[in-house]
């Protein structure tokens, strides 16, 4: 018998590697994407099957977090044997313009997905992964970060995702549902969403090495996190779900690093030594050497800068997780490292920034709809 799973969130980037990963292992992979006045498919294009066609593996419905009829539908329709509930206003930032809608889909979101197993009696059927986070852990508490440091949010997302963590514990106590939080410390891939850190500097450093952009504006460069690969983590996402018993669990690399060292990293790929001088919001990073055959850039220019507008009201300073618990118990060797996952988003993004380029170049850069 194939197993059934559904995938909330399938159009983002751990919903895309997930199903991709599920299909291998011969799943039938339903998602749940939201409507958008423009395609939102991007990441999962390559998956799709013509609805058309008999017997598809991967299904995709309409339906939204803050819908609790819909969800009930779905799952109804899908019975599906395991729920990775990935669905979430992921964005830290953005969840402090956006605290209430954030606590509705990452918070009441969870607890609707909960509910829907009950009311339709499934509790004994389905495995539920939620998609817990290291932002949970916030202001530091305890080095490095385990399953049972203290929880200190420090954000309307690490809240509302409080709420997911602990409803989730709730609901597998009170009910008896196999219900697991991952733990999931950051993590990264080409196909990360492009306003994140990672990703928003090795887009712009490969511009800069084509000559698309002149500067680099970031936040705070003093931040630490823990970075990892996508895929390494969807597929822990599936290894926590087979063990025997529902249980929370820590996956992280435990290494930390500056957002000035990825940085540094990123235009290293591109034959470039940077210097940072100066303090704080006056701090800059400027082109030390430059080596590259390919890439040439101008030695001595300010190609990185500080901008206030993305600092937030309360950080995160420092992230470092032990996931122990996860190598020892269920065997979990990631196969990749932050050398490892910087160069292949560099060289994602400089294929990507090339296309760019050519289209720049011909003119055909700008779209526009109304002449
Ligand atoms: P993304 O932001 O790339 O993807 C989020 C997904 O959720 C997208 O498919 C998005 O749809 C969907 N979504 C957002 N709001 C709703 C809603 N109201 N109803 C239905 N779907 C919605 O996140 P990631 O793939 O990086 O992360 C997956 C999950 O893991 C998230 O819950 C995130 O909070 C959590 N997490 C992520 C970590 C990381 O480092 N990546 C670390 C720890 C936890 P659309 O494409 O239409 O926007
Ligand atoms: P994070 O990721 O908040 O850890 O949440 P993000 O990449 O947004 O920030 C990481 C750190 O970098 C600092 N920073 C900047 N961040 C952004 N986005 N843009 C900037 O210009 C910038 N400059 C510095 C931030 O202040 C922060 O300290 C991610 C999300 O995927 C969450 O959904 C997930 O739960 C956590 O990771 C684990």
């Amino acid at each position: 018998m194939q197993k059934i799973a559904l995938i909330t969130g399938v159009t983002g980037q751990d919903g895309a590697y997930l199903s991709e990963f599920l299909l291998k292992k011969n799943y039938i992979v339903h998602g749940i994407k939201r409507r958008s006045s423009l395609f939102n498919t991007d990441r999962i294009d390559h998956l799709y099957q013509d609805p058309h066609i008999a017997n598809q593996n991967f299904v995709l419905h309409h339906g939204d977090m803050t819908d609790s009829t819909n969800l009930i539908r779905i799952i109804q329709e899908v019975q599906p044997d395991e729920i990775y509930n990935l669905a979430a206003m992921s964005h830290v930032h953005v969840s402090f313009e956006m605290p209430e809608y954030t606590a509705n889909a990452d918070g009441i979101g969870t607890l609707r997905l909960l509910e829907a197993i009950r009311i339709l009696g499934m509790e004994k059927k389905v495995r539920i992964y939620q998609a817990s986070t290291s932002e949970l852990y916030g202001k530091v508490q305890e080095i490095p970060q385990t399953e049972k440091t203290p929880f200190y949010p420090r954000s309307p997302y690490a809240v509302a995702k409080m709420y997911a963590y602990w409803i989730t514990v709730n609901y597998r106590e009170a009910y008896g549902i196999y219900a697991c939080n991952g733990i999931l410390f950051n993590h990264e891939s080409p196909i990360r969403g492009e306003t994140f850190v990672t990703r928003k500097i090795t887009r712009a450093t490969s511009k800069i090495a084509l000559g698309l952009q002149d500067k680099l504006y970031l936040g705070n460069l003093d931040a630490k996190r823990d970075w990892g690969h996508a895929k390494d983590y969807v597929r822990m996402m599936w290894m926590l779900l087979q063990h025997e018993t529902p249980q929370d669990w820590v996956i992280a690399t435990g290494k930390t690093t500056t957002v000035r060292d990825f940085v540094k990293m990123a235009f290293a790929e591109i034959g470039v030594e940077l210097e940072f001088k100066g303090k704080g919001v006056d701090e800059k990073g400027y082109i030390k050497s430059s080596n590259h055959p390919n890439y040439k850039v101008e030695i001595g220019k300010e190609v990185v800068a500080v901008d206030p507008r993305y600092f937030r009201p309360t950080e995160v300073e420092l992230l470092i997780g032990d996931a122990s618990k996860a190598k020892e118990e269920l065997g979990w060797v990631p196969q990749y490292d932050l050398q490892d996952l910087v160069k292949d988003m560099m060289k994602s993004d400089l294929k990507l920034m090339q296309k760019d380029r050519y289209l720049h170049e011909g003119g055909y850069d700008v779209l526009n709809y109304f002449e």
